[in-house]
């Protein structure tokens, strides 16, 4: 995929040359490192030349079978070397030089902090040397390691450790060698100074693996839970889907400099500290628990991914929608399966309904790309997640494994596609799923319609589905989807009803455009509780009465279905309330003393019970309307909110002390972390409220708070609703963690979320701050994500100056780190569906960033598709 223009998935070409050892020797220095790659390289194709990929590297020289070529036997572009004439095998070797300090943009070799560190993954090797930088050509690597040796004690690379020693010069050197062939994407490389956890893991079979967790001088105790998650995945992925590690060593290394969460990179792991280091005084429960996501979601990896990798970039889903559907029912085994079910559907509702309505739509097997970078997207990685659960849900577990297992045996050390996966689930699975890979090839979000009839004399219900997907672009007619619905019936007192399959639940399959499911000996009209557990990524379409959706609220079997119910009926209230007058503004008592009921009720998980008086974000609900009214949709959110807790203030702050009693200490068991969530969901409600007693209980929390998760809840529930303490809290907080940039981040994410008109001053004073980076994504993202995407009303000032801000901090970071300017874009691209002149105002940013002569090409793609040029 080279400079600018678009790469097309119909294209696909197997590769002409392969790569079967790869030896690379780098002599690091921080400004000139120098590489040595050499390669055994077999032709696949003949008459074709070698191409090699390579990007922002000095080419020092080529030689074939050690001979030296001269410049007119190869040729070499910006991003490409082009070899003609080559023999059926030979040896390649290339000579790189590189400046790791000026690599900004964290690809490839960099420096983070006083370390080296790589990423790879999509096509950050061709920033180190000229390859084959593609999935499917897999090689077996050498690494040889050279550095000094003081600044650099630890030298890592995939695999094991085979040689090292000192040399002259204060250097040394360390040799690995990783066993597995592997695509360019999982090398990894890192050197430095760190302190060192160390643990083991012994696996099913008897072998013991060696666990090094490489960290920041001082924080070695902050890696412990990451050790223990580590070593839950390790045991959890060999129950519950027969894997077992394949190394003798796992390393995982915690960078400050990093663009995503993690990186999968075979044997050696490299994570943003941010999802290695925590403790009780500087992490919260929700770090806490990502913490053991993100560690399971690389480890998963081993397998889905690495031993079984993408034979493109296209395929991108086939590893990351499986891994995060395996890192998912982790969190579920380990922990409460409704809420982790609950927190994976809000962000299908609010991120990926959104990109899949907007300008980016694609499906989670894209078919044009012009910037790899710009399809780690929610699509690929969430809804490929859902499309994998949608399997298990056709299958169930039992057969789910067998074609997991069929997969592995059929395709372990092999680069290859979607479609080979839903066929080893077909075979092992024993299913059809012709039908179902329309999943993988149409993009959109289907809607699935409903309408019930009942008829009393021959006690028959007849449901009647119909589903429609929007058109995008010059895209013809939608296929039908195969959509597996979920159902559960209720009586109107609330009984679950007993199905004719003898139980309380069954599973709609919906393949044609519009299809009747009857039921017989239905003995009374009754409520159908559709799409449980949200068990296809669509929207549902069914007229519920606020009557029906307390009944459901009340009395589902299912905890997502009661959650869900909630959402039901705040989302009603607030899109009823968004069309008319302010002082008409009204709430039903039916939603009242619902929530009323799930405030006091002391039989339900606490967790579940927070999360249920939670209202629907401002972007879930942007979603639901086909022209968004910013401010009418913000009102009517603030006016639910602050009138659900003006009325029920009494029994809000009840449950609250009760909670803060219930709790005691500051520990990570299950019951406090959920009696922690209710707490913090119960001071989120009332902090709506402006008064005195409101912010002194506030205030007080933020005083007495033993642990991260209270002080933080309790600053961010100042700012939002500007409380009298917010300038008391926020300074105290600054004052305490100004050096901890990781802590920081929380901080500089209220300064971007603060609703004030002078919102944008905070930040740019915030720019000023000594713990502020604009090379460090993770700061960037804190304080200028949380403005684009948690400060609606702000972001979308009716002047548009929130735009024109956006945009600024867009055009500086296009020439530091385009990944993260074209992450941070998103909340401006989708133009065409606000209302009024923010559309316009929008629409001039994004043609202030068309016309800039050195925007990079992960914004020009995301902007052109924008723009619709
Ligand atoms: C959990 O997928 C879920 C998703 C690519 C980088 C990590 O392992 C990864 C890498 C991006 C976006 C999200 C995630 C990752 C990346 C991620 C991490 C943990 N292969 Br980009
Ligand atoms: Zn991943």
């Amino acid at each position: 995929m080279s400079n600018n223009t678009t790469q097309y998935l119909k294209d696909y070409q197997a590769p002409n040359y392969t790569i079967t050892t790869l030896n690379l020797e780098f002599n690091l220095d921080e400004t000139l490192t120098q590489v040595i790659a050499t390669s055994q390289v077999k032709q696949l194709v003949q008459g074709q030349p070698l191409v090699l990929d390579g990007e922002n590297i000095q080419l020092v020289s080529v030689a074939v079978n050690q001979q030296a070529l001269t410049a007119n036997q190869y040729q070499c572009t910006d991003n490409q070397l082009i070899i003609d004439d080559l023999p059926e095998r030979f040896e390649l070797t290339v000579v790189t030089e590189l400046n790791p300090t000026e690599n900004t943009n964290l690809e490839g070799l960099y420096v983070s902090g006083d370390a080296f560190c790589t990423q790879c993954e999509a096509q950050g090797f061709r920033r180190i040397t000229y390859y084959l930088d593609r999935p499917d050509v897999m090689a077996v690597f050498t690494t040889k390691v050279i550095a000094d040796k003081e600044k650099y004690p630890y030298l890592l690379s995939n695999g094991n450790k085979v040689d090292s020693g000192e040399l002259a010069n204060g250097k040394h050197f360390a040799t690995w060698h990783d066993p597995h062939k592997k695509p360019a994407y999982l090398f990894a490389l890192v050197a430095g100074d760190f302190d060192l956890l160390e643990g083991q893991y012994v696996t099913r079979s008897g072998r013991t693996v060696q666990l090094e967790f490489f960290v920041d001088k001082g924080n070695k105790a902050k890696a412990q839970h990451a050790l223990e998650s580590l070593q839950r995945a390790m045991k959890w992925d060999e129950e519950r889907f027969n894997l077992e590690y394949d190394l003798d060593i796992y390393m995982v290394v915690a960078v400050d400099f990093f663009n995503m969460g993690a990186m999968e990179n075979k044997g050696l792991n490299v994570f943003n500290s941010k999802y290695v280091l925590a403790d009780n005084d500087s992490a919260t429960d929700v770090d806490y628990h990502g913490i053991e996501s993100v560690i399971g979601h690389e480890y998963f990896h081993n397998w889905t991914g690495n031993r079984i990798t993408c034979r493109d970039w296209f395929q991108l889903s086939l590893k990351e929608g499986l891994t995060v559907f395996r890192d998912q029912e982790f969190s579920s085994d380990v922990g409460s399966r409704a809420v982790n079910r609950i927190d994976a559907v809000k962000i299908i509702r609010s991120h990926q309904f959104s990109e899949d309505a907007g300008p980016m739509s694609h499906p989670i097997r894209p078919e044009a790309v012009m910037e790899m970078n710009n399809f780690y997207t929610v699509t690929v990685y969430n809804k490929g997640a859902e499309v994998i659960r949608m399997i298990h849900t056709l299958l169930g577990e039992e057969r789910f494994q067998q074609g997991m297992a069929n997969y592995i045996e059929r395709f372990d050390g092999m680069a290859v596609t979607c479609d080979d996966f839903v066929d080893a689930m077909e075979q092992g699975g024993n299913i059809d799923l012709s039908q179902f890979r329309l999943w993988y090839s149409q993009a959109g979000t289907p809607t699935v319609d409903v309408t019930q009839d009942y008829d009393q004399d021959s006690k028959k219900l007849t449901l009647t589905l119909e589903q429609s997907c929007p058109v995008s672009g010059e895209e013809q007619q939608k296929q039908p989807f195969h959509i597996p619905v979920k159902l559960e019936l209720l009586t109107e007192a609330g009984e679950v009803v007993t199905l004719d399959n003898g139980e309380q639940e069954s599973l709609l399959e919906l393949t044609q455009v519009k299809q009747k499911f009857a039921f017989d000996n239905i003995n009374q009209s009754v409520i159908p509780c559709l799409l449980g557990d949200f068990s296809a990524p669509v929207k549902l379409g069914f007229d519920y009465s606020e009557e029906q959706l307390a009944t459901i609220l009340a009395h589902s079997a299912n905890a997502y279905s009661r959650w869900d119910s909630a959402q039901k009926l705040f989302t009603q209230a607030i899109l009823n309330n968004s069309s008319v007058a302010k002082e008409s503004m009204s709430l039903s008592s039916t939603l009242i003393e619902s929530v009323r009921t799930v405030v006091c009720d002391q039989a339900t998980d606490p967790a579940l019970i927070g999360l249920m008086i939670e209202l629907p974000a401002v972007m879930e609900l942007f979603e639901l309307v086909d022209s968004v009214d910013v401010d009418a949709i913000i009102t009517a959110r603030n006016f639910v909110k602050q009138t659900l807790a003006t009325t029920l203030k009494v029994e809000l702050k009840q449950r609250y002390l009760e909670a803060i009693l219930a709790i005691e200490e500051a520990s990570q068991s299950a019951d406090k972390v959920a009696l922690r969530a209710l707490k913090n969901s119960l001071l989120g409600l009332l902090g709506t409220i402006a008064s005195d007693d409101i912010n002194t209980l506030i205030a007080t929390q933020f005083e007495q708070a033993t642990n991260m998760t209270d002080s933080i809840s309790a600053l961010q529930i100042a700012n939002v609703n500007n409380q009298l303490c917010l300038k008391d809290l926020s300074a105290a907080f600054e004052q305490r963690w100004k050096t901890n940039g990781l802590v920081m981040d929380k901080w500089f994410a209220t300064v971007g979320s603060n609703p004030s008109e002078q919102v944008t001053d905070l930040i740019v004073e915030a720019f000023e701050h000594p713990s502020f980076s604009w090379q460090n994504p993770n700061r960037v993202r804190s304080l200028i994500g949380a403005f684009a995407v948690n400060n609606p009303s702000r972001f979308h000032s009716v002047d548009g100056s929130g735009y024109q801000f956006l945009t600024e901090q867009l055009i500086r970071l296009n020439e530091i780190n385009p990944q993260i300017a074209a992450r941070l874009i998103t909340p401006l691209l989708p133009w065409e569906k606000i209302s009024g002149q923010r559309s316009a105002l929008m629409r001039e940013q994004l043609e202030r960033l068309a016309a800039l002569p050195n925007l990079s090409k992960d914004l020009v793609e995301k902007v052109s598709l924008s723009l619709g040029k």
